[in-house]
């Protein structure tokens, strides 16, 4: 749909480089790396590198970034607007203008409006880009419309949940502190592939002072691979093996009393739960043998500085939140956040506090208007009525940065949903994804250096301006364009907020945090923001009133860091959630039906379901596979590169087997996200995955899932 021809290598080779433009990466990895791209002419890209002088990028970036010329001259992207010609998901279109194809959208918001009152449209959004603007302006018009409200549970809920429960707040040691530390222990984040830039840091330590590096996961990721030491743990039981680490603290006097004594709420309490949490009960749960454990406990506990960094993989398991918790109070039983180079870090997202009033709209925002899970969306089109939380059935769709057909758990309900005749849907997107093939109207969108925009870091510290630096081709526009054009449409562009540019929002965001504006921005390219080393230590205090971390969280008395009222309440089974850290059996385990327990892990060439369609990316992942361990693929016959079968409840994919003995026996691991297109019957991983909502404050797991297994009959 693009007769752009790919970028052309010899030209960049030749030294052509008109100018180098500064820029951040705009996908949803926590390292939001600060960028300088080629720049060959006033539309052309040639290679994108990390900005050495950010502190924290360092210069680094991965390579799916790195080859950006292909995905913003690919001959796939999305040009035109798309009206459906044929039935659902035929894949046939006619073509319209831009304007055409708004006042249709409008004119279908509108009708479903009249027919079943505002709540019947959802516009659907999540992180597809991380720009301020152009993700979370749809709310403005949410708000203004008082369309349905989103409750996003995709991604951070359980780990920042987890996190908050204890520190009291969501920061902590800087994270370039890893390159003082003696021992970085990386701990539920594959960061080779999800967030390169740990590992620059994390490296710098191992090479400058022989610090020790050691990884926590659930199989031999890339990460895993580059530790010293390895520990493997079975899905969802890293709160037994933390408990375990903790008694062995205690036993051997390598707990810091003094500082638990000032620092905490319940030391003794802690060491007397404890009592039982031996490694012997460990191990029987989570796989690590007793000595592994011990001697993990005696390297962090005589290594003043120890540095924890805590990543997503606690949000993936039902237990999660607890998890989290256990994990960083293993942290702070050790004391060391009193050291340079020590402490935990999971995110810094409290640390930025730009003032989103205007850009979300939020004058107009009604908390007690019907809230819907993202991950619930199967439920939710196929009219459940749980999920529609007492509103109307949803007939009319906005769907922006984001392609639910294809990472939203219950696939099937999402896919059957999607299909309803009575339903319209319009999806903003750059390429033809899952959802975009499935909506009866498809706008193409601009790409992040194709527009203006702002990031924070998730994973570091600072706020890194985007300014447009190309053209975009003909036809695509940017997010900013949709809602405006939209509000205009329904009535809505006269209230407060609307109307403005996006370098307007911008200038706005920051000069109310007295940080300049957009053109100081441009200039000076970024703002580090880290706190103080006392603040980001909580050396003053930690985050609750009383300045106390709790290793007795408050569950559901404790705002999440999804704070309300952008939440819906406590959710999943809070009472099952223990008083004390603890291993909870709250996750999907295996049984005599389903003796596999399945992992969708992400995989190093895509980020979510986007870069599926960059030819180097798919060339390096090559196709859908299932990591089996050698025994269990033995046991039942399979042998690698054979077709196999594996399913529940909920459905079945097929795929190939890769032997693998990087996890422990009865666990399976994909790497995605892989288009549904690239299954068997057009079926995609997340047709295996549940919807239900984890405990205390929601959240989806996305690697807690039971499976059998069989080989595929050829
Ligand atoms: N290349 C690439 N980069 C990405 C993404 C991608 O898809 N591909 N996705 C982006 C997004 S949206 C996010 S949220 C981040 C996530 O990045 P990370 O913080 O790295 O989190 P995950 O990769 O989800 O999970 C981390 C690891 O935890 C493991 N894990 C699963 N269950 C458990 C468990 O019970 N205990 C322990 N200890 N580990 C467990 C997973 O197998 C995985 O290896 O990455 C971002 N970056
Ligand atoms: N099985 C399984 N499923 C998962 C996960 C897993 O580990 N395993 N991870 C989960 C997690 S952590 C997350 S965060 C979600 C992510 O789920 P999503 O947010 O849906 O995934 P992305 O691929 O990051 O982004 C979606 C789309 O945004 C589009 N996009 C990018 N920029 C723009 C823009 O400026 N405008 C418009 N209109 N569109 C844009 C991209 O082309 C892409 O198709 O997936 C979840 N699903
Ligand atoms: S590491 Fe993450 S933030 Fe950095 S360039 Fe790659 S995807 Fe973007
Ligand atoms: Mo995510």
């Amino acid at each position: 749909m693009n007769d752009a021809t790919p970028i052309d290598s010899a030209l960049i080779d030749s030294g052509a480089v008109a100018a180098i433009g500064h820029s951040a990466c705009p996908h949803d990895c926590p390292s939001t790396c600060a960028l300088e791209v080629e720049l060959l002419s006033h539309n052309r890209i040639g290679r994108v590198r990390g900005a050495a002088g950010n502190s924290y990028t360092a210069g680094v970036i991965c390579a799916k970034v790195a080859r950006y010329a292909e995905r913003i001259n690919h001959p796939g992207r999305l040009l035109k607007p798309l009206i459906r010609a044929g039935a659902k998901g035929e894949g046939q279109w006619k073509d319209a203008s831009f304007e055409a194809a708004l006042d249709l959208i409008a004119e279908k918001f509108d009708r479903a409006e009249s027919k079943f009152g505002s709540e019947t449209v959802w516009l659907n959004y999540y992180a597809g880009t991380m720009g301020l603007v152009q993700r979370d302006g749809i709310h403005r018009l949410r708000h203004a419309k008082r369309y349905s409200n989103q409750f996003d549970s995709f991604c951070t809920n359980l780990a920042w949940t987890g996190f908050t429960m204890g520190a009291g707040a969501l920061r902590g040691s800087d994270p370039r502190e890893m390159a003082k530390s003696d021992c970085v222990v990386i701990w539920g984040t594959n960061a080779v592939s999800t967030q390169v830039n740990v590992m620059t840091h994390a490296m710098r330590a191992r090479k400058q002072r022989g610090a020790k590096i050691v990884v926590i996961d659930i199989y031999d990721t890339p990460t895993m691979k580059q530790a010293d030491i390895k520990v493997l743990l079975k899905p969802g039981t890293d709160g037994a093996f933390a408990c375990a680490v903790m008694h062995v603290l205690f036993r051997e006097g390598l707990a810091d009393r003094d500082y638990l004594n000032k620092y905490s709420d319940d030391p003794a309490g802690l060491e007397s739960h404890l009592q039982d949490r031996t490694p012997q009960w460990a191990e029987a749960i989570c796989g690590v043998p007793v000595a592994e454990i011990e001697a993990f406990a005696r390297l962090v506990g005589t290594t003043k500085r120890s540095f924890f960094r805590l990543g997503y993989g606690f949000t993936r398991q039902r237990n999660g939140a607890v998890n989290m918790h256990a994990a960083l109070s293993l942290a702070v039983v050790t004391g060391s956040y009193q050291y340079e180079g020590g402490g935990a870090f999971h995110s810094n997202s409290d640390i930025f506090r730009l003032d989103k009033t205007l850009l979300e709209g939020r004058k107009h925002f009604d908390p007690s208007l019907r809230w819907l899970d993202q991950s619930k969306i199967g439920r939710v089109l196929t009219g459940e009525a749980e999920a529609l939380n007492g509103g109307p059935p949803i007939t009319a769709m906005l769907i922006q940065n984001t392609n639910p057909a294809n990472v939203t758990p219950e696939q099937r309900k999402v896919i059957e949903g999607f299909k309803r005749e009575d339903l319209f849907v319009a999806v903003h997107e750059q390429f033809m994804t899952d959802s975009a093939k499935l909506a009866d109207v498809v706008l193409p969108a601009t790409m992040f250096l194709e527009h203006d925009d702002i990031y924070r870091g998730g994973g570091h510290q600072h706020i890194v301006l985007g300014p447009k630096l190309v053209d975009p081709p003909e036809g695509p526009k940017p997010n900013h364009h949709v809602i405006e054009g939209l509000a205009k449409r329904l009535g809505v562009s006269d209230r407060e907020g609307f109307g403005l540019t996006e370098r307007e929002h911008i200038d706005i965001m920051l000069k109310k945090r007295g940080m300049g504006d957009f053109d100081s921005f441009k200039a000076d390219k970024w703002a580090d923001l880290q706190p103080d080393f006392n603040t980001a230590h909580f050396l003053d205090g930690f985050g609750h009133k009383d300045g106390k971390f709790r290793f007795r969280p408050d569950w559901t008395g404790t705002p999440a860091a999804n704070k309300p009222p952008k939440r819906m309440g406590p959710q999943g089974p809070v009472d099952q959630l223990p008083e004390f850290p603890d291993h909870v059996d709250l996750i999907e385990s295996a049984d005599a039906d389903h003796p596999f327990r399945l992992a969708t892990s992400p995989a190093r060439s895509f980020l979510n379901s986007t870069f599926a369609e960059t030819p180097s990316s798919t060339a390096k992942e090559k196709r859908p596979e299932l990591m089996i361990h050698p025994d269990d693929a033995a046991a039942l016959g399979i042998a690698d590169g054979d077709r196999v079968q594996l399913g529940n409840g909920r459905g079945e994919v097929a795929m190939h087997a890769g032997l693998d003995a990087g996890q422990r026996r009865g666990v399976v691991i994909h790497e995605g996200l892989w288009p549904n297109s690239a299954f068997e019957a057009g079926e995609g991983i997340n047709t295996l995955t549940g919807a239900d909502s984890c405990a205390p404050y929601g959240g989806t797991a996305f690697h807690d899932t039971k499976v059998w297994l069989r080989r595929a009959e050829v």
